[in-house]
Parts: C-alpha cells; sequence; structure tokens
C-alpha cells in the first residue's frame, strides 16, 4: 500500500487512501515549526476553518522551539494516535524525514505546510510561499531603497537546514550579486531567536561602519535586527527589508524602522494544505505541489495591504 502511494507521488497524483484513511476517520493534526508565532497562528486559523468547511477536526501540538528535537517527540505522539492526516512544518529538512517516514509507513497522509523535507517522497504534498523568489523580491527592493549607492549588506538567516529561510538568502544572493555597488557581507545564522538577530546587526555595524542595507529572512531575525538599529540610532539609515508581517513588524514599517516586509500568506498555506491533505485522504487528486502567494508592502502601501498582515488569534 505504502509502495503505491509512493510511485504515484512522483506524478502529484494519488489514487490510494493509506491505512488511516479508513472511512470514518476524520482526525487531522498540524505540528507547526513553534508555537505562540503570528505566521503559525495565521496558518492554523486558515487550516481549521478548512477543516472544519469538510468536516474534520484539526488538532494544533506546536513545539515550544524551533527544533527537530523538540518536534519529534510530538509527531511520533501524533503517529501513535493515527489520525487520517498530518500536516507539519517540518523544522529541519533532513532530521525530521525519518519521523515523518514513520507516520507514512503507518498509513497517515503527510503534508508539508510552510517548511519542507529535501527528501519529496515522503510527503503527499508541500504547500508554501515560494520563498526563493521571495529572496529575489527582498534584493530587489532593498537595490532600489538604497538607489544602488556604494555599501554593505547582509543576510540575517534561522538555522541551517531551514528550507524556507535557506531559500530565502538564495534567492537574494543571486539577485544582489546582480548590483556591484552593493558588498555582500555574507549570512549570519541567528537561531532563530531575535537577541542573537540584534547582536549580530550590532556587531556588523561596529566592524562595517558603510553598512546600508540588512535582509532579515524571516519574523524573529527581523524583529531583533529592528531593535539593534533602533539602539545604535541607524533606523532609516540602513535600510531593513524584513520577510513575514508580524504585528511587531508592521509596527516597525509604520514608524519607519523597517522599509519593506515580503509577506507570506499563512492562512492560505494552511487552507491549502488540509485541502491537499483531505484529497488524498479521500482519494482524490493531490497536486504535489502548490505555492502561495507573497507581496512586497513599504510604508507607502500599507493600507492597501492589510490583508497580508499576520494574526495572533482567529
Ligand atoms: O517565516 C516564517 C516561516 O515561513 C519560516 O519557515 C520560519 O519562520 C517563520 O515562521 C517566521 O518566524
Amino acid at each position: 500500500l505504502a509502495a503505491a502511494v509512493l510511485a504515484a507521488c512522483g506524478t502529484g497524483q494519488v489514487g490510494d487512501t493509506g491505512t488511516s484513511g479508513a472511512a470514518g476517520n476524520k482526525k487531522l493534526v498540524l505540528i507547526p515549526g513553534v508555537k505562540a508565532e503570528p505566521f503559525y497562528i495565521s496558518m492554523q486559523c486558515g487550516a481549521q476553518e478548512e477543516a472544519r468547511s469538510r468536516g474534520y477536526e484539526l488538532e494544533t501540538q506546536p513545539p515550544d522551539r524551533f527544533e527537530a528535537a523538540l518536534q519529534t517527540p510530538i509527531l511520533t505522539g501524533a503517529i501513535a494516535n493515527r489520525p487520517a492526516g498530518i500536516l507539519i512544518a517540518p523544522t529541519d529538512d533532513r532530521a525530521m524525514a525519518g519521523p515523518m517516514k514513520q507516520g507514512r509507513d503507518a498509513g497517515v497522509t503527510m503534508v508539508e505546510v510552510d517548511t519542507a523535507l529535501q527528501d519529496t517522497s515522503i510527503a503527499v504534498a508541500s504547500v508554501s510561499s515560494d520563498n526563493e523568489q521571495g529572496g529575489r523580491k527582498a534584493a530587489e527592493t532593498l537595490a532600489t531603497l538604497v538607489g544602488d549607492r556604494q555599501g554593505s549588506v547582509l543576510v540575517l538567516n534561522t538555522i541551517a537546514g531551514t528550507s524556507t529561510t535557506d531559500a530565502r538568502a538564495k534567492g537574494f544572493e543571486q539577485e544582489i550579486a546582480k548590483h556591484p555597488n552593493l558588498r555582500y557581507l555574507g549570512a549570519e545564522y541567528t537561531n532563530n531567536q531575535p537577541a542573537e538577530a540584534a547582536q549580530k546587526v550590532s556587531a556588523t555595524l561596529s566592524a562595517n561602519p558603510d553598512l546600508i542595507g540588512v535582509f532579515a529572512t524571516n519574523l524573529n531575525t527581523g524583529e531583533g535586527a529592528g531593535t539593534a538599529l533602533r539602539n545604535a540610532g541607524r533606523t532609516g539609515s540602513v535600510n531593513l527589508v524584513g520577510f513575514d508581517a508580524s504585528p511587531k513588524q508592521v509596527e516597525d514599517l509604520r514608524n519607519g524602522v523597517v522599509q519593506a516586509l515580503i509577506a507570506q500568506d499563512p492562512a492560505t498555506i494552511g487552507r491549502r494544505g488540509v485541502e491537499q491533505a483531505v484529497n488524498a485522504i479521500e482519494g482524490k487528486p493531490v497536486q504535489r505541489r502548490t505555492q502561495t502567494d507573497l507581496v512586497a508592502i513599504t510604508g507607502q502601501d500599507m493600507a492597501a495591504n492589510e490583508q497580508y498582515f499576520y494574526r495572533t488569534q482567529c
């Protein structure tokens, strides 16, 4: 049975329901990357709505930190309860492959939301932003903001092995190379902690007084970078392009600490994730890869983009 599902994955079609798809099993579990974060809360809101409209129950079980060692026992526990499907944002593109394979082999439909594994044979579907394109968009936006003046630019990354932020950094690097006036300093990893992000920006400012741009690849790095620029009195003179749109990031955009945000659509990632999981469970055609919208928001067009601001509750 598992082999049939596997073979079908490559074609983007799934005609088999798996053992947990037995009639009557309407349980889904969502395992986000970390708890209490507006990106994942917005995703959960979309997933819950979609599950309800399809007659499924959805339970959310987030880890306390964005860490494979904490996410693995949650996943293993969820598999033991044999839900029909699990939607998961794997916190590591390799370390989560084994535990997710256990789910697949137990007949639980596995769907990736936001982050993904390097091994594309385990989940039946994967729903995310086009993160590489988002990184390119960030570089273009930053280059426009600095007007191609000479100066240094920095990328703040999270944790190596996070598929999304790795792809954003890659896209940024490709695009920034087209702007020879901008000296790319490379990427700093921050452990996805705002305090570490702030410290990396402070150190970079001391070592490179010509710093004119920072691309913060997600919510925590962006919030931390904002703090460092405020403390150094460098807001505005260093252009900060962030990714995501938490209330704090939106506030920083409004007051000029951040010049642009590349916002995702996490509620739609949650909705489409549930849709694909249910399709697989019910033996309907499944789309292996779904990409959701990204939008670059500046201080000038905030009002027109409020629908992209993340939520802190459903
Ligand atoms: O940027 C999102 C998500 O897309 C990424 O995979 C991890 O970080 C966030 O959750 C924001 O903190």
